[in-house]
């Protein structure tokens, strides 16, 4: 034994100096990233940049409260988005394995309920700790989305040698303006599978969008199963505009995509768009019809041409039908009954309609939105209208009580046109450029109409020329993100120049995600 103890030091010696050594050359060999200051859309409300820098590399832990599965799940989203951001791939670990050195945690705290609310979040960025906090699991994620802006959108990089990045200090106390921020899709004009409307969620969670508006019904096809009146989907989703082959969602896709949405803190709002916009279902069903025949399907873009049979009871037994599934299936509160450009619908007739309406969504317990039409009717006064065309129907509106939705088409409705040519595309409203897309308020569109009489705001994306996700993609981005920023940041902070430096820096991250998206010539760098 005795003579051995030399020999095992000298072994024990050489080992220390070779790890040294190739430590050394490890350390000396991989790099790490400076990363620019970061810039966000939407604008938190409170953002402090600090001195330092965290370093996000390797040995970053991810740290949850231990007992909470949601929490955990958040956190493995936020694991995911990182390994697809940066090539990092993070543990996970609970709160009682927390090294309390470079890690990201989250965590749920009671104290600052009152002050951030349900969506509210603070986010903190020192050397050696990521933190965020919130009142709610909400509140969370919108913090994680807030967080991923400030990682890189390059992956480390084994041959240079790039293992890990210096993410700049700062810290944010953020929460929403408005609690209505939505996007809605027409997958009627044409169709779009449950994939993209997935891919899409995931796109517009990042801005904070909360809602999205699914337009399932018009003239050109009818998109959702509903069990009792079947023909509605054989029949009336068969079609499209330019006569393509049309599509619907199964029950199980439409509970599919309801969940993808509340994995991402966004709920569906189903839109059945009734009296008019609805061809599909008058081709489908002959007795919808006063004439008691169907008409052929529709594959052209003209509006206003159809109307259910306001004066039978019939119409209202298949109404409480389809009301009665769509409501089963969607764990919202809205359910959007459409309500526009009835003009095959004489205005007794249409007022006649919209209250019965009202009356069957009140039995199953949905809160109504409809286009701003509806607020010619007499509606319960929790009903929602979302401002579109009149401004004397949004006036209406607020005189009796009801919050607004601002879709004011002239700035936001995203299948206009950027400019005379945008090769997608109408222009009925005017051509949006990226800035006429953010310089309006709200708050100051409607005579009368202030802030607190607005429950958010939506941009929809009406698809009579948009057939493909590189086509979403197009009309959406960038203009989508003036619209985030509307609905959740500070209204006196918001102003275009300090908006377009942040999204010029921003539109690499759409690159890197494989965003298609308008190359606006007001974004050319000077
Ligand atoms: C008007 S906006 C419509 C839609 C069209 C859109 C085209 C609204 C409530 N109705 O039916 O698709 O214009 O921009």
């Amino acid at each position: 034994m005795k003579r051995k103890l030399p020999f095992l030091t000298f072994s024990l010696l050489l080992l220390t100096v070779f790890l040294i050594s190739s430590c050394n050359r490890a350390v000396s060999q991989s790099e790490i990233q400076e990363v620019s200051k970061p810039v966000f859309i939407p604008k938190p409300q409170e953002l402090e940049h600090l001195k330092g820098f965290f370093r996000l590399g390797p040995d970053t832990r991810i740290v949850y409260i231990d007992r909470n599965p949601e929490v955990k799940r958040i956190a493995s989203q936020m694991q995911e988005i990182i390994k697809d951001q940066t090539g990092l791939v993070l543990p996970l670990i609970t709160e009682g394995q927390s090294d309390e050195n470079n890690y990201i945690r989250l965590q749920l705290t009671t104290y600052l309920a009152n002050e951030l609310g349900k969506e509210g979040y603070e986010l903190v960025v020192v050397p050696g700790s990521i933190l965020i906090t919130a009142a709610t699991h909400e509140g969370l994620f919108r913090g994680m989305q807030t967080l991923r802006q400030a990682f890189p959108v390059h992956k480390v990089n084994q041959s240079a040698n790039i293992t890990s990045f210096n993410i700049p200090a700062f810290e944010i106390i953020d929460k929403p303006q408005y609690a209505y921020r939505g996007v809605m899709l027409d997958v009627s004009r044409h169709f779009f599978p449950v994939e993209t409307l997935k891919r899409f969620i995931d796109q517009i969670a990042m801005y904070k969008i909360n809602y999205l508006h699914l337009h399932l019904t018009d003239d050109q096809g009818w998109r959702i199963e509903i069990d009792s009146w079947p023909e509605l989907t054989n029949k009336g989703g068969s079609s499209e505009v330019g006569g393509g082959d049309g599509g619907f969602y199964t029950k199980e896709d439409f509970r599919e995509i309801v969940a993808y949405g509340q994995k991402h803190f966004l709920t569906i709002v189903p839109e059945i768009d009734m009296p008019g916009h609805t061809n599909a279902a008058l081709a489908s069903y002959p007795e919808l019809n006063c004439s008691g025949e169907s008409p052929e399907l529709y594959t052209g873009t003209e509006v206003g041409f159809s109307s259910l049979c306001v004066r039978k009871e019939q119409t209202y037994v298949f109404i409480d039908d389809v009301v009665n599934e769509i409501a089963a299936m969607s764990p919202g509160r809205y359910l959007h009954i459409g309500g526009d450009e009835s003009h095959a619908t004489n205005e007794d007739d249409y007022i006649y309609f919209i209250e019965r309406l009202n009356a069957i969504l009140s039995k199953y317990n949905k809160t109504m939105i409809g286009w701003d039409e509806i607020a010619n009717a007499t509606l319960n006064r929790e009903a929602v209208v979302q401002f579109w065309a009149s401004e004397e129907n949004a006036v209406k509106a607020v005189n009796k009580e009801h919050k607004l939705i601002m879709s004011p088409s002239k700035h936001i409705y995203l299948d206009m046109k950027y400019d005379s040519i945008t090769p997608l595309g109408l222009n009925w409203a005017g051509y949006i450029e990226v800035d006429q897309a953010y310089n309006w308020f709200p708050a100051q569109i409607l005579p009368g109409v202030s802030a607190d009489q607005i429950l958010g705001v939506e941009a929809p994306l009406w698809t009579e020329t948009v057939t493909s996700v590189k086509d979403i993609e197009y009309m959406v981005y960038p203009r989508l993100m003036g619209l985030a920023e509307i609905g959740w940041s500070k209204p006196s902070d918001r102003n275009w120049n300090d908006y377009r430096e942040r999204l010029i820096a921003h539109l690499p991250r759409l690159d890197s995600m494989g965003i298609n998206y308008y190359h606006s010539p007001l974004l050319k760098e000077e």
